[in-house]
């Protein structure tokens, strides 16, 4: 295991921000320098969140960097190109091709697949923990038309399912990318394989996947981004639970904002229930939320870490946090790792303590899951989750992901959201 020299509090703080300092280009943050060299949408989220505590003005230029990528349906895409690497990741601006559509922006180049919808969650977060105030509410009423309009995109284009909930229309719309939870539906996919750079591919995709998870992409900018096309013939529609509880956690977070921006908070207060609701009639089995695979009708099994996404609900009944908390602390999450909380559970045969999103621990979804149980009020979950995350960046710096059986850092280095995330937990010392 890699060794890393024991810093303090304040230390750490200082190399979190250098990290930060290290991977901005211009008046955004790439998630790791080589790997990723543009702007991530939910990494940035993140980012902001942790910015924030010592920074407003730099975490809200964070949020517009990313937003002036919104395109005209209110959808916000998974990638902002930065202009001077626009093809050191694959795939890149010519495989996306924004430009040809008329609703993307003009002035940036853009993916065309969403993320899961942290946004207002992030700006809201920014406005509570603001040490600019001024700054912080100017940004609140800027941002709140585009979060309005993201949220308008999902219930609008995206109900798949038409039950209230959205739907994912691409693996990577869901952050966890290679998810055990997504192997059923991709391998009903056709085998395809195309030929393009896979240095980094071998550790962290099956390539038969990758290979799909391009066909699926090209197929839906084929369609023009079309959303009759995903309703009618899209072949990979899935409602996530981590990615509706983020969007039900926007919701109440548009709901705290609209009185700063002069708004009504009702209608978002509604829509979170309505997306209450739809989840807990159609997503909650055995103690978890599960994905649902909308072309098979069905629950798929495997348990992973975004089925504690609902839970980031204020209003979820105590009775399912209860069984949602039994389901985290068992050993098929926390109760069997030192480094918890494994992306996957570890008893499914599927789990790998060294494949990204199929086992190891990240520094994002322990973030969500502490800020669902401050939420809720568990205490001592809280300060367990502050605590072992606080430690996972100690003992192996600010990686990618964590083994969580050893703590050993996974994937790439000098994390963004890691460092990032790793201020907001050093400056909440009542919750670590
Ligand atoms: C990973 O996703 C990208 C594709 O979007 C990739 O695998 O190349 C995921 O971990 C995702 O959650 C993250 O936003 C992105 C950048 O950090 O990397």
């Amino acid at each position: 295991m890699e060794a890393r020299p024991a810093v303090d509090d304040a230390a750490l703080g200082r190399e979190a921000w250098s990290v930060l300092d290290a991977n901005r280009t211009g008046s955004a943050t790439v998630p790791a320098p080589g790997l990723y060299p543009h702007q991530w949408s939910w990494d940035s989220t993140f980012i902001a969140i942790g910015m924030a505590r010592l920074d407003t003005r730099r975490a809200g230029a964070e949020l517009l960097s990313l937003m002036a990528g919104q395109w005209r349906t209110g959808m916000v895409p998974h990638i902002v190109f930065h202009p001077a690497h626009a093809e050191a990741y694959f795939p890149g601006p010519s495989v996306w091709r924004s430009h040809d559509h008329p609703a993307a922006p003009v002035e940036v180049l853009t993916s065309g697949l969403t993320q899961p919808p942290m946004h207002a969650l992030a700006v809201w977060q920014v406005w509570r923990h603001a040490v600019d105030r001024d700054v912080a509410a100017a940004l609140v009423r800027r941002t709140y038309p585009m979060l309005v309009a993201q949220h308008g995109y999902l219930a609008g284009t995206r109900d798949l399912g038409g039950a209230g909930l959205a739907a994912i229309v691409h693996p990577w719309e869901s952050g966890m990318d290679d998810s055990p939870a997504w192997d059923d539906s991709l391998e009903a996919l056709p085998a395809v394989r195309y030929s393009y750079r896979r240095e980094e591919l071998p550790e962290r995709h099956p390539d038969s996947h990758h290979d799909r998870y391009v066909w699926l992409a090209l197929r839906y900018r084929d369609s023009g981004y079309d959303g009759t096309y995903l309703r009618l013939e899209h072949p990979f529609a899935i409602e996530d639970p981590m990615f509706n509880g983020i969007w039900l956690a926007s919701c109440q977070a548009l709901a705290e904002l609209a009185p700063v921006a002069g708004d009504d908070p009702r209608p978002h207060t509604e829509a979170a229930g309505r997306i209450r609701a739809a989840m807990v009639d159609r997503l909650w089995a055995d103690g978890l939320f599960h994905a649902r695979d909308l072309h098979r009708d069905r629950l798929i099994p495997i348990r992973t870490v975004g089925g504690f996404g609902p839970m980031l609900d204020p209003g979820l009944s105590p009775a399912l946090v209860d069984a949602l908390m039994d389901t985290l602390e068992s050993p098929r999450f926390m109760g069997a790792a030192g480094y918890p909380v494994p992306s996957c559970e570890i008893r499914a045969p599927q789990f790998d303590r060294s494949r990204y999103w199929r086992g190891p621990s990240w520094v994002n979804t322990n973030w969500l899951l502490r800020h669902a149980a401050a939420v809720h009020g568990r205490t001592e979950l809280v300060r367990q989750l502050g605590t072992s995350t606080l430690r996972l960046v100690r003992q192996s710096g600010f990686r990618e992901c964590f083994d969580p059986f050893d703590g050993s850092g996974r994937g790439g280095r000098d994390f963004s959201w890691s460092a990032a995330l790793t201020l907001d937990l050093l400056a909440d010392p009542v919750e670590t």
